[in-house]
């Protein structure tokens, strides 16, 4: 499974190409997530870290999320790539869970791999590392930045041994994410997509269900527990 912002907008947590909401409707997420943006304006990149946060620990797993921990208790070999940084499907627990753009809720070093931490009482924005002074960042992969090296390796293992794959939630633009449908379907395997709206997968995967995840997820995991054994 690959799994993508529109499997956590019925948690109340905005896509990544939907107009945000408040403050930052002026704004293009896609400006904001990246290592030019934190250099040029490393406060407001910082502030805008805070709101998501903040909005998350209002947030709670969704149907959909349940249901794919759900799945991965009854089917061998499942393995589930999250391009979301904010920990939803571990909370609903799924176990198995690789985060390919990391987590929003940890904070590294911008110095890396200095493994800098943050001092409880530093107010600035952002704060910075006890070790080396340098600023903290969140734990997130932006544009231009290579992915996890364990988190790339455990994908592609996965996509390796992949008879189905099945995309959520995501508009297919972001590589190297986006690049995984074609990489198994190249080898064979069969690709699902569940969305209600089209993408640029929609045209080549075998199987389309079009609709929210948090009612479709559901709906599947219905009909695989009602199959005989
Ligand atoms: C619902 C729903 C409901 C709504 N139910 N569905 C090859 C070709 C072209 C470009 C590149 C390429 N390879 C690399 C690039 C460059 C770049 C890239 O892909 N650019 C494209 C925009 C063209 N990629 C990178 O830079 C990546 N790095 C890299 O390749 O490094 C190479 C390197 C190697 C060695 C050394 C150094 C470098 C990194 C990409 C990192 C992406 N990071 C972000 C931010 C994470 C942190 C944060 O959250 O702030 O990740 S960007 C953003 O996009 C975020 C998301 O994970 C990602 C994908 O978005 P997603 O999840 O698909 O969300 P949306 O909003 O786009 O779509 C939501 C979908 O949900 C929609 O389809 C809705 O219809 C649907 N939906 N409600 C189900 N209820």
């Amino acid at each position: 499974m690959l799994t993508g912002a529109g499997v956590s907008a019925e948690s109340g947590l905005a896509t990544f190409r939907d107009s945000q909401d408040g403050l930052w409707t002026d704004y293009r997420p896609e400006d904001l997530a990246t290592p030019e943006a934190f250099a040029r304006d490393p406060k407001m990149v910082w502030r805008w870290y805070e709101w998501r946060r903040r909005k998350l620990r209002g947030a709670t797993p969704n149907p959909g999320h349940i249901a794919l921990a759900e799945l991965e208790r009854l089917l061998p070999g499942y393995t589930l790539i999250t391009q979301n940084v904010d920990g939803l499907h571990q909370r609903a627990g799924s176990r198995n869970v690789i985060e390919f753009h990391g987590n929003i809720t940890r904070t590294v070093c911008s110095n890396k791999p200095c493994p800098g931490q943050w001092q409880a009482d530093d107010e600035r924005e952002p704060p910075v590392c006890r070790d080396c002074g340098h600023q903290l960042r969140p734990d997130v992969v932006w544009f231009g930045e290579a992915i996890p090296f364990q988190a790339m390796q455990g994908a592609l293992d996965a996509l390796r041994e992949c008879d189905l794959f099945i995309s959520i939630g995501t508009s297919s633009l972001v590589y190297p994410a986006a690049g995984m449908a074609a990489e198994v379907a190249a080898r064979g395997a069969t690709v699902a997509e569940i969305n209600p709206e089209a993408t640029p997968l929609s045209s080549s995967a075998d199987l389309l269900l079009a609709g929210r995840s948090g009612e479709v997820l559901p709906a599947v995991l219905a009909t695989l527990t009602a199959l005989p054994d």
